[in-house]
């Protein structure tokens, strides 16, 4: 029978590359990259080229389930909705309607598919909404926004740069096809640089590597500040035209004597002073990607702010080579915030993180496990989640669980029986990316697509459905009024001037408008002084400081734990805690592993594939360890992968130490004890 080809964009990864799919019979048979879609050009990477295997897995959940004394039933699906709904009324009409939440997560990203999840919040009246956002790239997206007002962050240009700074990122691992453009870059003679405590594929590709002590970006990006300001080496222009709080960030920053920088850092003041040359002499191509390895700290808002300041000063806005600040295709909000904050309703966690709520409308999903266990400040007896693992993937599992498993009602929306979903009392069988129709822009590339849905199944909703049904029958069926997805669709793309048919006809998207540069020229910028924020008035208004001051991390002050613990640096195999089920993925890679220094094994007497208890101030958890080669990590630190089945590092990261700003958890400097296991041999480690 001849194949059916849809195309469509991958989402096994949120990066959403072009991708073909094949059908004989209703059934994806294969995929393979749409050679004409501006983001992958025909490539697919290996979790993409799987995506046949998540779809059509055997273990995947296609009927919904509730939990009875005797186990898991199947029951029908117009059952399950009614007695979820039900069970909602009770708790809403017991506790109040705040004592209901959902929770969307990294498997479902942004846009549609999240403003639906807090629509739905809207349509029941709770400000109880959770993300995996919140310990994700909201400190990134704060760091941004203060400074130049921007939603999407400005991205490099990478093609024009002539300097290349990645900075706690890892490109190869997590964002494959970004990183040929870094590598386009490098071929048109830019001079790369990776700031990282370990040797990532990105720092082995880069012709300067900066080994960096976990958690003192800011003290190394103020060094930096120092330099440049006492030099003159920034842009006297466009600081003085565009920019607010120049003075003051520079005599903060000159407090940042090189010896403590180097110290603080572990960064050598020769590294530190080649560096700050280099940006001068490039600038403003200067091109500076942050990732998610300066965010997980207790200072993870400023760290990242005195990072992406460096723009600002080297007048690398929005230039050509510099950082491209992006502009939206138009698309509809489905949310309701505009109308109605819900800020007067106590969200969880919005008076110790009050800014995490105002910027984001979101609830903070530590403070949420502490609310359902206490009861304090009120009930949260409900929670629907989709897209989530959070009994795996949020720092202090032990906890999550407890919490979860405690909760009147836990729907989980679901491809599989996660961690997470064995707390639930119904789990609902959810739709896969290629049984759902989304509209979805590549900000970098000011692209618009839309993708279809390909197949789909009996009893297996997708998310719009979902939320839509549920809405109906708790009588708030007029925030989903919407008959479809599809409708929904045209709805969302009315105000961009394309239409659904036009997106169908492009499925390599349409470039909605080609990138302006130095826009700042034209207008000013959405900050509250319309000007690029050294010091931010924002937060000064917050009661909070308007400097992105430095604070060091906390293990520096531990002696009891001498070891400093990393988590979470991607594998390109995996996404968190998925993709372990498929098996070639897992016989590639079986077991979580602990890299570590030899010198510190060697102090330790500790072996290659030896097992070791890892302890932090919460708990301890047993892993194997990996000498890595003596340039591949920052002696001192330990890096601990994530959200694997065993040994997840996940039982000992600190949900309790917060950044100020965003509230996100310690999942990167975390101070450690390494113990020896005893009786415990060496035994040979598996290869990456
Ligand atoms: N294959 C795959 N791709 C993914 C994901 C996945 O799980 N798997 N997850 C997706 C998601 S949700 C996200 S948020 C992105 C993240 O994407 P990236 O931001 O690129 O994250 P990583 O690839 O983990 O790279 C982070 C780097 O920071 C380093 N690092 C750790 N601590 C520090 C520190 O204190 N300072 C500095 N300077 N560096 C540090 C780590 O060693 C690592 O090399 O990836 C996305 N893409
Ligand atoms: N220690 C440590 N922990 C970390 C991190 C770290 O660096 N270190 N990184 C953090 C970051 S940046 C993030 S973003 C979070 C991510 O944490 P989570 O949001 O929990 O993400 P995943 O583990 O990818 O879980 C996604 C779940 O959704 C399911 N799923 C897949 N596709 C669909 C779908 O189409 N619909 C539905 N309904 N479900 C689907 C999958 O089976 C999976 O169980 O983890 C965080 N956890
Ligand atoms: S990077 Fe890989 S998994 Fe992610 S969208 Fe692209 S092909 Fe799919
Ligand atoms: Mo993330």
């Amino acid at each position: 029978m001849a194949k059916e080809i849809v195309k469509t964009l991958c989402r096994m990864c949120d990066n959403r590359c072009g991708m073909h799919v094949f059908l004989e019979e209703g059934k994806v048979t294969g995929v393979e990259g749409n050679p004409d879609h501006p983001w992958n050009w025909g490539r697919l990477c290996s979790k993409g080229k799987a995506a046949p295997d998540i779809i059509n897995a055997p273990d995947r959940i296609l009927k919904p389930l509730k939990k009875t004394p005797q186990g898991w039933q199947e029951i029908g699906l117009e059952q399950a909705l009614d007695e979820i709904a039900d069970k909602i009324r009770q708790i809403q009409a017991q506790y109040g309607k705040r004592a209901m939440s959902a929770w969307k997560g990294e498997a479902l990203g942004f846009n549609q598919e999240e403003e639906m999840v807090r629509r739905f919040c809207h349509a029941i009246g709770t400000p109880n909404y959770f993300s995996n956002d919140s310990q994700c790239f909201v400190c990134r997206y704060m760091a941004y926004r203060f400074l130049y007002g921007t939603g999407a962050y400005p991205f490099p240009d990478y093609a024009n740069a002539k300097c290349i700074v990645i900075w706690g990122a890892n490109p190869p691992a997590a964002h494959p096809f970004m990183t040929r453009m870094v590598m386009e870059g490098k071929q048109n003679g830019a001079r790369i640089v990776a700031v990282d405590p370990r040797l990532s594929m990105i720092a082995r590709q880069a012709h300067d590597f900066i080994p960096i002590l976990p958690g003192t970006d800011g003290a190394l990006a103020l060094g930096l500040i120092k330099i440049l300001t006492e030099k003159g080496w920034y842009d006297h222009d466009f600081v003085e035209k565009h920019a607010y709080g120049f003075e003051e960030l520079q005599s903060y920053a000159a407090r940042f004597d090189l010896d403590y920088v180097e110290e603080e850092t572990g960064v050598s003041r020769e590294a530190i002073e080649k560096l700050a040359l280099l940006l001068y002499k490039s600038s403003p191509h200067v091109s500076i990607y942050i990732g998610n390895g300066t965010e997980h700290h207790v200072n993870g808002v400023n760290n990242s702010r005195a990072i992406a300041s460096l723009i600002g000063l080297l007048g690398a806005l929005d230039r050509k080579g510099g950082s491209r600040v992006l502009e939206g295709a138009g698309v509809r909000d489905m949310t309701l915030y505009e109308e109605i904050p819900l800020s007067h309703l106590d969200p969880i966690g919005a008076d110790k993180f009050p800014v995490l709520y105002d910027q984001r409308h979101e609830c903070h999903t530590m403070t949420a496990m502490d609310a359902i266990l206490s009861g304090d400040p009120y009930p949260l007896r409900g929670m629907i989640l989709t897209g989530a693992n959070p009994a795996s993937t949020n720092p202090n599992v032990a906890k999550v669980k407890k919490a979860l498993a405690s909760l009147d009602l836990f729907v989980v929306r679901e491809l599989f029986m996660t961690e997470t979903a064995e707390l639930a009392h119904y789990i609902l069988p959810s739709a896969t990316f290629m049984e759902r129709t989304e509209v979805f822009c590549h900000a970098p590339i000011h692209l618009l697509n839309l993708t279809p849905k390909v197949f789909s199944l009996p009893e297996v909703q997708d998310g719009y459905d979902f939320w839509h049904d549920l809405a109906h029958r708790l009588g708030a069926g007029e925030y989903f009024p919407w008959k479809d997805a599809e409708e929904l669709n045209a709805w969302l793309l009315e105000p961009t001037g394309y239409t659904v048919e036009d997106l169908r006809a492009h499925p390599e998207g349409i470039v909605y408008q080609p990138h302006r540069y130095e826009k700042w020229k034209e207008a000013p910028l959405a900050t509250p002084t319309g000007k690029v924020e050294f010091f931010s008035t924002y937060l000064k208004d917050f009661g909070m400081k308007g400097l992105p001051e430095y604070v060091s991390p906390s293990y520096k002050a531990d002696p009891e734990h001498p070891f400093v613990l990393t988590t979470g640096a991607r594998k390109l195999l995996f996404v968190h805690s998925r993709y372990h089920n498929i098996p070639r993925f897992h016989e590639a890679c079986p077991e979580a592993d602990l890299e570590m220094h030899p010198d510190d094994a060697a102090e330790l007497a500790i072996a290659d594939g030896e097992r070791v208890s890892i302890e932090s101030k919460i708990g301890a958890v047993e892993m194997k360890v990996r000498i890595v080669a003596e340039n591949e990590i920052i002696r001192g630190c330990v890096h601990g992968i994530h959200s694997f089945i065993r040994d997840n590092v996940n039982e000992i990261t600190i949900d309790s130490e917060n950044d100020p700003i965003s509230g996100f958890p310690l999942l990167k400097s975390i101070a450690v004890k390494i113990r020896k296991i005893k009786g415990e041999g060496s035994t040979p480690h598996q290869p990456d």
